[in-house]
């Protein structure tokens, strides 16, 4: 089984074709862009909301537009010539963000809705969208010895209050999309990402960096102790974002999956107390550990079940979580002093408050 080769996986595409990245201001839409640009792609556009300084990654020789697309003017604009459509844009973040904010998930449909279109009636050849694992039945992920996650366990559906279901009907306008007009497609539903040029602070991060972060204050402050969201025992799989790009890679250009969702994930199950242990460990030292019980806490266990995309495509996501989080925490470390000393970090986009 093939494993973590990045090489270009894109051979519709001729290097001057017109990429659009929508979310490209954010997490896994900057290191797609980045990835593109890498593999020689010369013309790449990179759109989000977020004015440019609050963008995680600048990469040099794309084409810059700051704009919402939940307006469908920008989306018709957005996708003008585009030959491959990538949408990773919406308002998102960790339990902490999804749990408080879900009528601003609910509100990402307007994106995928308006960009589907304009997509469409522009004649474009591939539209990826990013779904989650959250569109899953949450009745399936009540234990933190969880049963991996297949496909067919979206259905019958219970996804997670507001986001999950925003996933999840978009989702389905993409197999419409295929179904009734011919538009390629294609879906992965991502289980938690990770890496650098990602959130770390400010409300929308997710566990490995928020725990990295949390370490790393600690032994700044000297506090010696850590807070961690719910009894520790929750478990969960986390992708190392270079898995992640590769895959949307593969999975948009394999005949195969035309609009049906697949599992994009690490099969390799954590708890959070374990996580927390890995970055003490990265970290070199040991914390007291405060539980916070009344804190989001999200599904009791949730797992990716990589049957389906080790058949299609004879590879799974497998950069261990150790090797990852090494790479995670250093990062972070270093926009955490950076930000101490008074210099530019990434900057996150203040959540938006409801009223
Ligand atoms: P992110 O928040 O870092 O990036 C999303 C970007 O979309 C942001 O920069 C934001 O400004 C932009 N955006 C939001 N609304 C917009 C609008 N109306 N117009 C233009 N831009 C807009 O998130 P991410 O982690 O990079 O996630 C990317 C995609 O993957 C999202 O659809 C998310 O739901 C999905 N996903 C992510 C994870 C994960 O663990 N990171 C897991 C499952 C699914
Ligand atoms: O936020 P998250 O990474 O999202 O939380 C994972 C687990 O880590 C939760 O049980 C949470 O309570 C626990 N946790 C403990 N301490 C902390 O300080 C902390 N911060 C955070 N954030 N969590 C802590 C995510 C969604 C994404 C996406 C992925 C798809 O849910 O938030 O939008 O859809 O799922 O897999 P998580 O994994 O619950």
């Amino acid at each position: 089984m093939k494993t973590n080769v990045i090489a270009s996986t894109s051979p519709d595409l001729k290097k001057n074709d017109l990429i659009l990245v929508a979310g490209a201001g954010g997490f896994i839409g900057g290191s797609l862009v980045r990835r593109f640009h890498e593999q020689g792609f010369t013309n790449i556009r990179a759109v989000d909301k977020k004015p440019l300084p609050q963008w995680y990654q600048r990469v040099p020789g794309t084409e810059v537009l700051c704009m919402d697309l939940s307006e469908n003017e920008n989306a018709i604009r957005a996708v003008e010539g585009a030959v491959e459509v990538y949408n990773l844009a919406a308002d998102m973040g960790g339990m902490g963000f999804i749990e408080r904010f879900r009528v601003e998930c609910l509100r990402s449909i307007l994106i995928n809705t308006h960009l589907l279109e304009a997509a469409y009636r522009a004649g474009t050849q591939r539209y990826f969208f990013s779904s989650s694992a959250c569109a899953y039945n949450t009745t399936l992920q009540t234990d933190p010895n969880v049963v991996a996650l297949k496909e067919s366990d979206a259905y019958p559906a219970m996804a997670e209050r507001g986001y999950g279901w925003e996933k999840l009907v978009s989702e389905m306008f993409c197999e419409e999309y295929y179904a009734e007009r011919g538009m390629k497609t294609a879906i992965a539903r991502f289980h938690n990402v990770y890496g650098p040029n990602g959130t770390w602070y400010g409300g929308r991060e997710k566990a490995p960096a928020a725990i990295s972060r949390k370490v790393i204050e600690a032994i700044d402050s000297g506090s010696g102790a850590i807070e961690i969201w719910g009894d520790g025992s929750q478990t969960r799989s986390f992708m190392y974002i270079d898995d992640c790009t590769f895959g949307i890679d593969q999975i948009t250009h394999c005949e195969d999956l035309i609009a049906t969702p697949i599992n994009l994930g690490s099969a390799e199950l954590v708890s959070i107390n374990q996580l927390v242990s890995m970055v003490e460990d990265i970290a070199g030292v040991k914390l007291e550990r405060h539980y916070k019980l009344d804190a989001p806490k999200g599904v009791a266990g949730r797992n990716s079940d990589n049957t389906f995309i080790k058949e299609v495509l004879d590879w799974e996501p497998s950069t261990t979580l150790r090797a990852g989080m090494e790479k995670t925490y250093n990062w972070i470390k270093s926009q955490y002093d950076d930000r101490k000393a008074g210099k530019r970090v990434v900057t996150e986009a203040p959540v938006a408050l409801p009223g």
